[in-house]
């Protein structure tokens, strides 16, 4: 069979992400799950619809697959429908497939809910006999024997691979659509089977996709990073963790050993410095009692940090957005502020439907927008969208820059600043350029492409 592969725009109205560093890390693996399930049998062709146009009209597949995270669907949806009309079947899965089923199968001939290892197998067969069942269910998997992803399918550049070694979240943070999916219970992979995909990549800098990096078990990732500190050369990564981990009595052997295994930078879930919002978002347990102490921590490890937070929720104020920046500059840090976003299948999403804005569409739902009301009158939503895109871009002056790259620890030298200036010169023009836009969308003009 030929099979496509998509990955849809991230934009609003199906508006391209370009500069996107990432190759769509479940495109890659899928085509691998696919060459070890069946090998040989089938043609893959990966689209990153971010990258390039995809034309439906030139499209000669028996069999798309199609990847919805929730501002994705609006795109995939109709790009299924118009497949469908020329006779190509459509699977659709992912996150908010998982989500709201009973919307995805709507545009689809067939809808994969959960995870695809024990399944695609199955769904590669029924395909090719032409009896694609409207509905398959795969479960949570034990993470053992995966396969590598294949990254000679996209034509595109990206400075990035990824790779993961854990799936789950043992935290329930309120906004997060990961316990829900992937469960409670964190499923590890092989240290081994880890550490050989990373060492066999043809990639140099990596995401590590982990929603914790090192939060799920402070002995297991000590050994992980010292087998990939001793067999892996040559390749550096960054990734997502926790703050209460780094209050664990061997958190600085813990930090030493991710620098040594390729460890620039840290995104970590800070989420707000409001407690109120913290406790609204059900996010407090993860910050640990000192949180700022453990911040400083990897920052001395020489490894760079960014705060992942989230602004706009209804507990939240209009200083609460500008008390990011302060923190920023007292701290040296950067910050990727998002816009507070119930996703349908988390607990905000129940919580919030009274106040959710209606008409909306999902595409609207990626962080940039204001989805739902605040009953603060200074918190419009439009007063909201405007405080993010101009938080944002007074975060990642030029300025600023260079002085979080400057005291960035001397431990992680060169590598730690070299990916530091890699991930927020980028980020920053994005957002300036972003910022400009908005200005003149509201002056009654559009152009440049999306952000994430
Ligand atoms: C990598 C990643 C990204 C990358 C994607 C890279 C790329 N170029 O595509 C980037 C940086 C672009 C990204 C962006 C965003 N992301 Co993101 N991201 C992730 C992350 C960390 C990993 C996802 C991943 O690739 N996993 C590895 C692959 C192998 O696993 P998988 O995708 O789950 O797929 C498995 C199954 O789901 C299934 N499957 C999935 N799709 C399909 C399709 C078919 C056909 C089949 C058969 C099977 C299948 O098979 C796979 C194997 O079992 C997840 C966290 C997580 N744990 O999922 C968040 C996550 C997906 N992101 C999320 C969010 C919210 C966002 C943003 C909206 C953030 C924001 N600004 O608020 C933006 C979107 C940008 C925008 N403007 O709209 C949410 C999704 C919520 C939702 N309902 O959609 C997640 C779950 C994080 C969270 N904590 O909640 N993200």
């Amino acid at each position: 069979m030929k099979i496509t592969l998509i990955s849809p725009p991230f934009g609003e109205g199906g508006q391209r992400s370009k500069g996107l560093p990432i190759a769509p890390p479940v495109l890659e693996y899928l085509a691998g799950l696919t060459e070890q399930v069946r090998p040989g049998e089938h043609e893959v062709t990966l689209v990153d619809a971010n990258k390039r146009e995809f034309d439906i009209n030139r499209c000669d597949a028996d069999l798309v697959g199609m990847t919805v995270l929730t501002p994705q669907a609006p795109w995939a949806y109709r790009t299924a429908d118009a497949l469908r009309k020329r006779g190509i079947r459509v699977l659709l899965g992912g996150i908010h497939v998982h989500a709201l089923p009973h919307e995805a199968e709507i545009h689809a001939d067939s809808i994969l809910v959960g995870e695809a290892e024990t399944v695609w197998g199955d769904i590669l067969d029924d395909a090719a006999a032409r009896r694609l069942k409207p509905r398959y269910d795969g479960p949570f998997a034990p993470l053992e024997g995966l396969p590598h992803p294949r990254t000679d399918l996209l034509p595109d550049f990206y400075a990035f691979g990824s790779f993961f070694t854990s799936r789950g979240c043992p935290h329930s943070c309120a906004f997060c659509s990961v316990h829900e999916n992937f469960g409670h219970v964190v499923r590890m992979r092989p240290i081994d089977e880890v550490v050989s995909e990373v060492a066999a990549s043809k990639q140099h800098m990596f995401w590590n996709i982990d929603d914790n990096v090192w939060g799920v078990n402070v002995n297991r990732s000590i050994e992980l990073y010292n087998e990939m500190a001793r067999n892996v050369s040559g390749k550096w990564w960054f990734g997502s963790g926790d703050l209460v981990t780094l209050q664990h009595p061997r958190a600085d052997e813990l930090l030493d050993a991710a620098r040594r295994a390729g460890m620039t930078a840290a995104m970590v879930g800070f989420e707000s410095p409001n407690p109120a919002v913290l406790e609204e978002l059900k996010a407090t347990r993860k910050q640990g009692k000192d949180r700022f102490d453990a911040i400083r921590r990897i920052r001395a490890a020489g490894i760079e940090v960014m705060l992942f937070t989230m602004v706009g929720s209804r507990a939240d104020s209009l200083e609460d957005f500008w008390r990011i920046l302060e923190l920023c500059d007292e701290l040296d840090i950067s910050a990727h502020p998002v816009m507070t976003t119930p996703f349908p299948g988390t607990q905000l999403y129940e919580e919030y439907r009274p106040y959710l804005i209606p008409g909306m569409d999902w595409d609207l739902y990626d962080g940039n927008h204001a989805t739902f009301y605040h009953d603060d009158p200074a918190m419009t939503p439009a007063a909201r969208e405007d405080a993010v895109l101009r938080l944002r871009a007074e975060l990642f002056t030029l300025s600023r820059i260079l002085r979080r790259i400057a005291r960035v620890g001397a431990k992680g030298f060169p590598m730690s600043h070299i990916t530091s200036w890699m991930v927020q010169y980028p980020q920053g023009r994005a957002f300036r350029e972003f910022a400009r836009e908005h200005e003149r969308r509201i002056a009654g003009e559009s152009t440049s492409e999306a952000v994430i």
